[in-house]
């Protein structure tokens, strides 16, 4: 099983990542996925986007994975994989959980079978600027456990305002692959679907 992390401040598009992934993962090579969300910002992936693509979701209650239901996490993706075995569950945590707990708590899990562990972070172009010396802590904490950064709504920004932001995630100390998409419109995600191959 390939395990997908999907992590990043609130409103950043994780939510909107994910299912543009699934569109392209389910619809086109056919594997099966499951989404694990403890994340309820207004664009949810409920039931009824699951079933559309023959699962059902689960849905963690009562906030976040890395704190409070970190067994709960465990103890879901256990679930999901004994009885329904996907080829891939994503986890779309809150944005304030920091992936490193997550990745950690799922790895040292006896009855978890991880053949591949991948952690997308997502930040948002337009908000970057203005926030980034505000959560420089959790950006970085974020970065360091990253295999790529989207840089997300380019929409929104300038060619100049893009590439000041790629710098930044550099001096952050992150090396690896840096793409510039925009989501909602699934433009330029195909780097993303290489972590799939
Ligand atoms: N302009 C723009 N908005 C986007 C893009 N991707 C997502 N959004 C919007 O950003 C908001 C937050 O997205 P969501 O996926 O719910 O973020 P999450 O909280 O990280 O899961 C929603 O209103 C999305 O429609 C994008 O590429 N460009
Ligand atoms: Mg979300």
């Amino acid at each position: 099983m390939h395990f997908v992390l999907v992590s990043g401040l609130l409103g950043v598009g994780k939510t909107t990542v994910i299912l543009n992934m699934m569109d392209a993962l389910y619809e086109s090579k056919g594997h099966r996925i499951m989404v694990i969300e403890n994340d309820f910002g207004n664009k949810g992936i409920d039931g009824e986007v699951m079933r559309k693509y023959g699962m059902d979701v689960q849905e963690l209650k009562g906030g976040c994975i890395c704190c409070t239901l970190k067994t709960g996490l465990i103890d879901t993706v256990r679930v999901v994989q004994a009885n329904m075995d996907p080829d891939i569950i994503i986890v779309e945590p809150t944005g304030i959980a920091d992936p490193e707990i997550i990745i950690n708590a799922v790895q040292d899990c006896s009855g978890i079978e991880i053949d591949r562990l991948s952690t997308i972070i997502v930040v948002d172009a337009e908000r970057f600027a203005k926030t980034w010396k505000m959560f420089e802590r959790p950006l970085k904490n974020q970065l360091k456990v990253a295999d790529i950064v989207l840089v997300n709504k380019i929409d929104t920004v300038s060619d100049e305002d893009l590439d000041g932001i790629k710098e930044r995630i550099k001096t952050f100390g992150f090396n690896g692959p840096v793409e510039a998409v925009q989501a909602d419109k699934g433009v330029n995600m195909g780097k993303l679907l290489e972590l799939f191959e």
